[in-house]
């Protein structure tokens, strides 16, 4: 054994003496021991066969129900000092936090296996990808972790060989709301994850790894770890231009990702690369390059159908362990707008005669891996990514944000970024549909003051003369009814088409003190229920709320106080100028 791979065999060991496991199962990421835990999860009833007929290799996996979505009330960023974790962040001294973190690990693996994962975040060998190691007592994570990440012998060999990894130190615990905390500790690029089996709580290198650790690691590298997609839109010419957007949580990454092009839309392709998660590095020639470090995807299931995301519907059809959803009296997956089907079992495993409340909860979700995707490009393999020809920002809003719209420059596009809103949602615990502010969708998931954050992204204006462009999307506006103006989904094309018109020089638009706006007939409306009316809707700016919104965006920079770049003020300021 070599020195480097002792420091790992050091840190299980003392792991193993304070959790006390019965016995430690070492990884090795191979389909035969992901067959294993599988039978090992039917006997132990953490996993339920749905009927193999209809879905081949499909699971269900019932959450406990207090344990069903991110808890970023019980998330920390526990670097040395409170300002550096900044207002953005839930902060406890890190000593303390540890203090408390080992008194719960302290003999929680009782009677339980121990499961180390060595895992890669990126293309095998890719210069940017990065490598961890979580400890776990849960076999539902480690299967998700192998239909999430590369993990097993070739990332353990790569620990070896580069000594550096991330520690990830995970238990469910007693699934105890009260006994539940997601903390971080950058400087030691170390996490504690405790009580709770879910989702972006458990599965580490998701986003406790590839966004809060990796954002803190990004700053002082001099690249960007951001709550993104990665699609690459091909025009009928077969050129292919590559998007990195950011939504929020449960505001379409992984349904544009995944987008089929509608029938009106001829000779158009898309291609997936990532649906959450991008690492961005300037290239040798200045252009901003993504890689996705995630090799599955963790999708919201309500909502997918053959209409909506015909390509998720049909990704999820094999292969894939279901968290949350309901059942059918055939036993196959069941949730809302599936429109095939009824439910007869609930999410929590109760008969749904009475029909009350949703089936599927939620935040229910699905896992699988990424290469399940007709339409995964082979360039997410890639280990120097593509190059990125636009950003895009967006946000849930039923009122004031048009569909579309370009920030004139890199540093107003920042302050585009870090001024998104969006409604709540069910992928945290806390009450959906209030608008808060989540800057470039990464208010849960930045792992350090956002301030720094945005000096930061102003920063590349500096090292780059050939950076993408930034835009902002709104698939959500309503009108006075209540009703969505915007079909959305796979008509979400044409707003990109425009986006990459744009990149290209290819249209002229309207300009506005909050930006470019596209000029109506721009928007190719033709074969769907958009009328010019309804279009003229998602696209007003209408600037006395625009001014009110103005004020809201600057008392919120504001309260970073002296941190907040003048760049990004001077920025803001031009703006409400503009405006009055
Ligand atoms: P996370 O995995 O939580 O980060 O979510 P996400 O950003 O990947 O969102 P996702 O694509 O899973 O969509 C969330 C919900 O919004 C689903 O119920 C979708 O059906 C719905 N949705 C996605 N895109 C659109 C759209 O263009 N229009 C409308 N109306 N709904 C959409
Ligand atoms: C999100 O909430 O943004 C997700 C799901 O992608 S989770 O993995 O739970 O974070
Ligand atoms: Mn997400």
């Amino acid at each position: 054994m070599t020195a480097r791979l002792q420091a790992l065999s050091e840190w299980v060991a003392e792991v193993s003496k304070l959790t006390q496991p019965d016995q430690i199962h070492w990884c090795t990421g191979t389909r035969e021991e992901y067959d294993t835990f599988v039978s090992e999860m039917l006997l132990s009833g953490d996993l339920l066969e749905l009927n193999q007929e209809n879905y081949p290799n499909c699971y269900l996996h019932r959450s406990d129900p207090k344990d069903v979505a991110r808890v970023e009330h019980l998330t920390y960023v526990c670097s040395k000092s409170e300002i550096e974790a900044g207002p953005n962040n839930n902060w406890m001294d890190p000593v303390e936090a540890k203090d408390l973190m080992l008194g719960f690990f302290s003999g929680c693996m009782k009677g339980r296996t121990m499961y180390v994962i060595p895992y890669c975040m990126g293309p095998l060998g890719s210069p940017y990808s990065r490598y961890g190691v979580e400890l776990t007592d849960s076999a539902y994570v480690v299967a998700n972790m192998f239909l999430m990440t590369r993990m097993g012998n070739e990332a353990l060999a790569h620990i070896e060989q580069t000594g550096s990894f991330i520690k990830g130190l995970h238990s469910i615990g007693e699934l105890d709301p009260e006994r539940r905390y997601i903390m971080h500790f950058p400087e030691e690029l170390t996490i504690m994850s405790y009580g709770s089996g879910y989702g972006g709580n458990a599965l580490l290198g998701k986003k406790c790894h590839a966004l809060r650790i990796a954002s803190y690691q990004a700053r002082t590298e001099g690249w960007l770890a951001e709550h993104m997609l990665i699609v690459g839109v091909e025009n009928p010419e077969g050129e292919i231009h590559y998007l990195a957007c950011a939504f929020p949580s449960q505001c379409g990454k992984t349904n544009l990702a995944m987008l089929i092009p509608p029938k009106s839309q001829k000779g158009w392709k898309v291609w997936t690369l990532g649906d959450d998660i991008a690492w961005m590095h300037l290239d040798d020639e200045g252009r901003l390059r993504a890689i996705n470090p995630e090799a599955g995807l963790f999708g919201v299931v309500p909502g997918t159908n053959q209409k909506t995301n015909p390509n998720a519907y049909e990704t999820i059809r094999h292969d894939t362990i279901f968290t949350n959803v309901a059942v059918t009296a055939e036993n196959d997956p069941w949730w809302e707008d599936k429109e095939t089907g009824e439910a007869a079992v609930d999410w929590q495993g109760r008969s749904y005669d009475t029909k009350s409340g949703p089936a599927a909860h939620p935040n229910s979700r699905f896992t699988v891996s990424a290469k399940n995707n007709p339409s995964y490009s082979s360039l997410a393999e890639a280990p120097e990514g593509v190059p990125i020809t636009a950003v895009v920002f967006g946000g849930r809003r039923s009122e004031l944000t048009p569909l579309v719209y370009q920030a004139k420059d890199w540093a107003h596009g920042v302050l585009v970024g870090a001024s998104v809103a969006s409604e709540t949602t069910a992928a945290a615990t806390g009450e959906v549909g209030i608008v808060r502010r989540d800057p470039m969708a990464m208010k849960p998931f930045c792992g350090y003051n956002f301030a720094d954050y945005w000096r930061h992204w102003l920063s590349f204006e500096d090292r780059s003369d050939k950076l993408p462009k930034i835009f902002h999307v709104n698939w959500f506006r309503r009108d006075t009814d209540g009703r969505l103006l915007w079909p959305g989904f796979g008509e979400n094309l044409r707003v990109l088409r425009w986006v990459i018109d744009r990149c290209e020089g290819r249209v002229d638009a309207d300009t506005l003190p909050i930006g470019y706006l596209p000029k109506a007939e721009t928007i190719d409306i033709e074969g769907i229920d958009v009328s010019p009316n309804t279009l003229e809707q998602l696209l007003a700016v209408d600037p006395q709320q625009w001014r009110e919104e103005m004020d809201h965006i600057g008392e919120y920079l504001q309260s970073y106080g002296d941190r907040l770049p003048d760049r990004l003020s001077a920025e803001h300021k031009k703006i409400v100028q503009a405006l009055s």
